[in-house]
């Protein structure tokens, strides 16, 4: 049976999703031969999506979701510290499907209020030789009325600021409005928890996978704990402090822990891969006193939202027989798609003109992995360098400069690129009219990337062309002028109280952590709260995972038994880990504030859907499993 492409009757008539992942596995294997290639899966052929032309349509920047007087209708119901946990005379459920109180929220109550409405998203064209895609969800920028507020994807970028001395606490309260019933395409699941990756909150706001301890009564809408029910809201609380802000004294907390690029999806348990594919990511852009968005302040970045473009990539496969976006929920391997959309586009063109651009580069998966070159499609030999600045959601000690940069799901890379000096005389591309952001890494299977890369200028590897018009004015500061980020610097490592040991596997065809599968009901290990452990990453053969832990940033000090170097792109703190094929990663991290319960996972949302993933306790008192 080829359960590719399933009706909703036929999603609803199909086994559950456990029962469905063991006939699964040994059902399914899919190969595919790179982007340009064709598929063949359970050993028919299948000749790939629809053929499209490339750089046809300009990529979209998504819009900004703007804030809201507490007046707005979306707070006809007030904001409050304890979850809204009366009934709502109109659905019978509670308000709000929050479980928990938001903590510390006393000390910085929220001053900006945001709201946004998820739900389906109203035909949509992804590019002129497709037909209108309907299987997908986003939101929309709060308005009440969702026919002239129309939810999209990627899901409005949110943008909110760190202060010293000052309270800028945001609060963005999220109401389900997905449709009720079988989901649209066989896919997707309309109960959802939105994660932050990687904020700086508590349990309450982190929009985790699952509730320890609630287990199947998670889904209940009378004992959820993080999942929301369409007809209620969940308010998420982000107190815009930095980590160590309960240290005496750090009322703000350590500017060294700023935050920049992050991001937010959905987080479902089992359905996270699901419901991302359908469109539940957008970003989460933070500013600061000195990366502050303006080009002429601070550190002199480019400026925000003109020059400061959040580019969100993701790969679809195209059902040819339906025209639309189509997922196999069975599975297990990873989802590679062969049309890559930035920003909700296949294979947009992008103007721009002769000056520096600051791109904020995400890869939303579900499961590809990429390494970016700067193509001129024009000239192939040249080799074309750009300054990287930043690593996840963290500025990096000092620009980089580079000529690719390598992405495993939900990792993030802020790039310069200048558009001016690249195409001048003596340049890297002199004269160039266009470049393209080319992404050369080879994978035919889910599972993870080969190691070897395509040669340069394949159409079909293209994410977006760059067409480069007139010079324009440009107050940015050559990186290459910026000797460092200071105050935001790399903190020093502190001595690990624990080392523990996680092997990131795959055994009878179920991923695991250290041979157990995800349990929502089991935490397996706990971190000592205002402390520093070691973490080895491990992994064998024939795959490759980008792991990812909520809450704490670490730092990569070795890897291989190769110590990270300031040369290094990952001589930086991050949030998610590239554990390719084999490796050993000892990855250091330090963990603050809050109590509570969060997932370390595979950030393939594949692998994560299909129990690649465990919880981890933070308490004053921690425990030393070494191989939890
Ligand atoms: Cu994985």
């Amino acid at each position: 049976m080829n359960n590719k492409f399933l009706s909703p009757v036929e999603a609803l008539n199909s086994p559950g999703r456990r029962i469905a992942l063991q006939v699964g596995v040994a059902a399914t294997s899919a190969a595919f031969a790179g982007v340009a290639g064709a598929w063949t899966r359970n050993g028919l052929p299948w000749n790939g999506s629809p053929a499209t032309t490339p750089f046809l349509e300009a990529m979209p920047v998504t819009p900004l979701l703007p804030q809201r007087p507490l007046t707005d209708p979306a707070f006809a119901q007030q904001p409050t510290e304890a979850p809204n946990r009366a009934v709502n005379p109109a659905t019978g459920i509670p308000y709000e499907g929050r479980g928990e109180s938001h903590q510390f929220r006393s000390l910085n109550p929220p001053q900006q209020f945001f709201a946004q409405r998820f739900g389906a998203v109203p035909a949509v064209s992804i590019h002129p030789n497709l037909q209108p895609q309907v299987n997908f969800w986003g939101a929309n920028l709060g308005g009440s009325d969702l026919s002239t507020d129309k939810p999209m994807t990627p899901m409005p970028t949110i943008v909110s600021r760190y202060q010293a001395g000052a309270n800028t606490a945001v609060l963005v309260r999220r109401f389900n409005n997905l449709p009720t019933g079988a989901a649209s395409g066989g896919f997707g699941k309309n109960q959802i928890s939105t994660h932050t990756h990687n904020f700086h909150s508590a349990p309450d706001s982190d929009g985790g996978p699952c509730d320890p301890g609630l287990g199947a009564t998670a889904e209940n809408p009378l004992t959820q704990g993080r999942f929301y029910f369409p007809g209620q809201y969940y308010d998420y609380y982000y107190n815009m402090k930095r980590a160590g802000f309960t240290n005496t004294g750090t009322p703000d907390g350590d500017v060294r822990e700023t935050l920049g690029t992050l991001w937010y999806h959905d987080h479902r348990e089992g359905h996270t891969a699901e419901n991302v594919y359908k469109g539940l990511a957008g970003f989460h852009i933070l500013f600061n006193e000195y990366d502050t968005g303006d080009e002429t302040t601070g550190f002199r970045l480019p400026s925000f939202p003109q020059f400061d473009i959040p580019m969100i990539f993701t790969d679809l496969a195209i059902d040819p027989t339906t025209g639309q976006a189509a997922f196999d929920i069975f599975d297990t391997t990873g989802h590679l798609g062969d049309k890559y959309l930035v920003n909700g586009k296949v294979q947009p063109f992008f103007n721009v003109s002769k000056r520096r651009y600051r791109l904020r580069l995400l890869d939303m998966g579900p499961s590809r992995f990429y390494q970016l070159f700067l193509t001129n499609p024009d000239n192939l030999a040249q080799s074309i360098p750009y300054w990287r600045i930043t690593n996840d959601g963290n500025l990096m000690p000092k620009p980089l400069q580079v000529t690719s940069v390598k992405l495993a799901v939900a990792e993030r890379a802020d790039i310069i690129v200048d558009f001016n000096k690249l195409t001048a005389a003596g340049g890297a591309a002199p004269g160039a009219t266009r470049l393209w952001l080319e992404n050369r890494l080879v994978q035919t299977k889910g599972d993870g990337p080969e190691s070897s890369l395509n040669s340069p200028g394949n159409p079909a590897n293209v994410l977006v062309e760059f067409r480069i018009g007139a010079v324009a004015a440009d107050a940015s500061r050559d990186p290459a002028a910026i000797l460092d980020f200071a105050p935001i610097t790399l903190p020093p490592l502190e001595t690990a109280i624990v080392t523990r040991t996680f092997d990131f596997d795959k055994s009878n065809g179920q991923w695991n952590v250290n041979g157990q599968p995800l349990s929502c009901d089991v935490v397996r290990f706990t971190m000592k709260r205002n402390s520093t452990e070691r973490w080895i990453f491990k992994t064998g053969w024939g795959w490759s995972h980008p792991i990812h832990n909520h809450f704490v940033e670490g730092r990569i000090v070795k890897r291989n038994g190769v110590a990270i170097t300031a040369t290094s792109q990952e001589y930086s703190r991050k949030d998610v880990v590239w554990l390719g094929e084999r490796d050993q990663v000892e990855y250091v991290v330090k963990v603050s504030d809050y109590r509570g319960v969060y997932p370390m996972h595979c950030h393939n949302v594949v692998h994560e859907d299909h129990a690649m993933m465990l919880l981890f306790a933070v308490q004053d008192v921690g425990d030393t499993n070494p191989t939890p």
